[in-house]
């Protein structure tokens, strides 16, 4: 039998090396990145407060992007079989100047226990094809066409997801066959490519044709995690791969690591077959896979993901000033999310009364209770906005004088037949949950 969490792995670890074989700079990147972690896990003073080496060193997020509800629902079910939960949602229309015509969510798992046994996630893309700032009737129809005739997931595939949801794993013959289809289904399939149609959807926007120009979807990157994302860059720099020209997310600065700091190299020019007007099949190429990596920090509370909205872009002196620069005053401030515990349990004493943040501040001052970070889990709109661009040969054509439909987390539990979870919701739940702990055992009520 093979649980939920080592499938997950399972698949994590294949879908790497199918990856690592087809893409050779992504190989590159991972190396480049452990060397790294291993550099700075040994360094005096590394406290592993953002996350122990082996989960680090483990840790992938992947990409995928699919053109209809149905497919969206069907690529849920896959991730579901791996204990993977939609969460948060991304209307990358909205979140930069050269937008992209998607809505995103990111499938991963929702307990601290779960991200701690493999954290594997996927940034999940569906194109908007009613979205007339970008497609106009007759394409959108078009569209709907070719997206419906396509077939994304053998139905074997989804009946193997569908059974391993419900039964909280597989047993082992069926989860090396799941397994193995789930990897094909994300593998770059060598089917050509139509020229005519494939040009027509990149004239809009070169991701209307990575997903809406091609029969199959593909991972378009897989991003592992670094201890020290400067050091990367400088290294990948180094060996002679153009990196694109900044790292997105906060500055580097002397406080603490917050939310999520991410830099890529551009798509690599891959041989393609292309089907031409006259029916023959030429070679040709395309560039629709790239290479990311990430550093990760503390996931902010709304009230610190505000501050950081109004701080994003300006360098690292403007921070000093404006934002925590200490994890305490992160927690004291209600601007990080940290997991709270009973430094020795003391039956008696005072301080878990009520009125959190005076009180938290005696708990912390007295030694009674420590924090530990809890690390952010999900993406930030503008620099996935930001990697879309790494694969885009140009910016396309968009007519900005029509709004398009409001979309949100609640429009897409709908479309997905399935809750999406708020990621607020789940930082806050794991702080108050460990609060109430550390309460406990310390013998007090509820900080509330
Ligand atoms: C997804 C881009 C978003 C990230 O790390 O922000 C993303 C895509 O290009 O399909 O992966
Ligand atoms: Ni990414």
């Amino acid at each position: 039998m093979k649980a939920t969490w080592e499938l997950r792995a399972a698949f994590a670890l294949r879908l790497s090396a199918m990856y690592g074989a087809e893409v050779p700079a992504y190989t590159t990147l991972v190396e480049v990145a452990h060397g790294i972690n291993r550099e700075v896990a040994a360094r005096d003073g590394h406290s592993g407060r953002l996350g122990g080496i082996e989960r680090v060193t483990a840790e992938r997020h992947g990409a995928i992007r699919v053109g209809t509800p149905h497919e969206l629902r069907q690529a849920a079910q896959i991730f579901a079989a791996l204990g993977m939960r939609p969460v948060g949602f991304y209307d990358l229309r909205e979140a930069a100047a050269s937008s992209v015509p998607v809505v995103s969510t990111a499938f991963r798992p929702l307990d601290a226990d779960e991200l701690e046994r493999n954290p594997f996630r996927v940034f999940t893309s569906m194109l908007t094809t009613a979205d007339r700032r970008f497609f106009d009737a007759d394409l959108e129809r078009r569209l709907g066409t070719f997206l419906g005739r396509r077939e994304l997931f053998p139905p074997e595939l989804l009946e193997l997801a569908g059974r391993a949801e419900r039964d909280g794993g597989l047993e082992d013959g069926p989860a090396e066959r799941f397994l193995t289809l789930a990897v094909a289904a994300f593998e770059l399939s060598p089917e050509p490519v139509d020229r005519a149609w494939y040009g027509e959807l990149e004239r809009v926007s070169s991701v209307a044709a990575d997903i809406g120009g091609v029969s199959r979807t593909h991972v378009n990157h897989l991003t592992p995690r670094v201890l020290d994302i400067d050091e990367l860059y400088r290294r990948m720099t180094e060996r002679g791969v153009t990196m694109i020209d900044r790292i997105q997310g906060p500055p580097r600065w002397a406080g603490p690591d917050v939310l999520l700091r991410q830099t890529s190299f551009r798509a690599l020019a891959e041989p393609r077959r292309f089907r031409e007007a006259d029916g023959s099949v030429r070679a040709g190429t395309l560039r629709v896979r790239f290479g990311e990596v990430e550093a990760r920090g503390i996931a902010l509370t709304r009230a610190g993901r505000a501050r950081y909205d109004e701080l994003i872009g300006e360098p690292a002196t403007v921070w000093e000033g404006r934002f925590p620069a200490t994890e305490r005053d992160l927690a004291l401030e209600g601007f990080g999310f940290f997991r709270f515990q009973a430094a020795e349990p003391r039956v008696g004493t005072g301080p878990c009364a009520d009125g959190a943040p005076r009180d938290l501040r005696g708990l912390l001052d007295s030694g009674l209770l420590t924090t530990h970070p809890i690390v952010y889990e999900d993406f930030l709109p503008r620099s996935a906005a930001g990697i879309f661009q790494s694969n885009l040969t140009d910016e396309g054509t968009r007519d900005t004088s029509a709004d398009g439909t409001p979309h949100d987390l609640d429009w897409l539990s709908g479309v997905l037949e399935r809750p999406v979870y708020d990621p607020f919701a789940l930082y806050e739940e794991e702080q108050r949950r460990s609060l109430r702990d550390a309460c406990a055992a310390i013998g007090r009520q509820d900080l509330g």
